[in-house]
């Protein structure tokens, strides 16, 4: 069977167009389910487990649930921070950051079975992550976030330049992005974008979606052709 780094790679960053994460503490009471259910409804391409304080055996039945409503849709399933998650459910993707399991040691227990997403510190690390087995970046936070505690200071557009100058790799904006200023992140080289509170904490989620991939079509379709 093919494993899931060799299936998404060569589409990777079309499949990075919107990229939803989970927050449960934002999404009003919904399940992780319903969250992920109506954001692919509205057009999200990728989803990820986004659960930092996880009881470990509901994060394996929850992500398990997940990852067969996204293999449904094609919808790119990734887990956050936790590599063990990602490895005892077979996720398509794991996502780091400069706390969690550095990419070679990531790399050494993943092996190519998964796409590996990293949250560049600065932009000294765009490189050396492609180098050392990153196949996606998130980059941010663009603008100002509150659903991050450690985000730090907005980054902002010119940053997404930067990194596209940098790279030809798939790359995320992430951090304080909505439908009215998400087209900027694109245009400024972003392959998407990605986004917990205007999708996740909408009371519409479905609707809140499709606005975003509205914009972020309209954007790339004007800017990549
Ligand atoms: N990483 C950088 S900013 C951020 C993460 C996880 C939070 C993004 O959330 P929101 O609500 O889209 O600003
Ligand atoms: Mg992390």
């Amino acid at each position: 069977m093919q494993n899931a780094r060799s299936m998404w790679s060569e589409r990777l960053a079309d499949v990075l167009t919107v990229y939803v994460l989970t927050d449960r503490g934002l999404s009003g009471g919904l399940s992780e389910q319903d969250v992920v259910r109506h954001a692919i409804d509205g057009g999200a391409t990728a989803i990820q487990l986004r659960w930092k304080d996880a009881p470990m055996r509901e994060a394996v039945s929850i992500a398990r649930e997940l990852k067969s409503i996204c293999a449904e849709r094609d919808v790119l399933f990734v887990i956050n921070d936790r590599i063990d998650l990602a490895m005892a459910i077979e996720a398509d993707a794991v996502h780091l950051g400069e706390d969690d399991l550095p990419i070679p040691e990531a790399r050494k227990l993943i092996g190519d079975s998964m796409i590996l997403g990293y949250s560049p510190a600065d932009l000294d690390e765009v490189e050396w992550a492609f180098e050392a087995g990153a196949d996606y970046l998130g980059v941010g936070p663009v603008y100002g976030t509150s659903s991050k505690d450690d985000a730090g200071e907005a980054v902002g557009i010119e940053r997404m330049r930067e990194v596209r100058r940098l790279t030809d790799r798939p790359f995320v904006g992430i951090g304080g992005i909505h439908a009215g200023n998400a087209a900027p992140v694109i245009e400024a080289g972003a392959d998407g974008v990605a986004v917990i509170s205007s999708v996740v904490a909408q009371a519409d989620i479905e609707s809140a979606a499709r606005s975003l991939r509205l914009v972020v079509d309209d954007a790339l379709s004007r800017t990549r052709s």
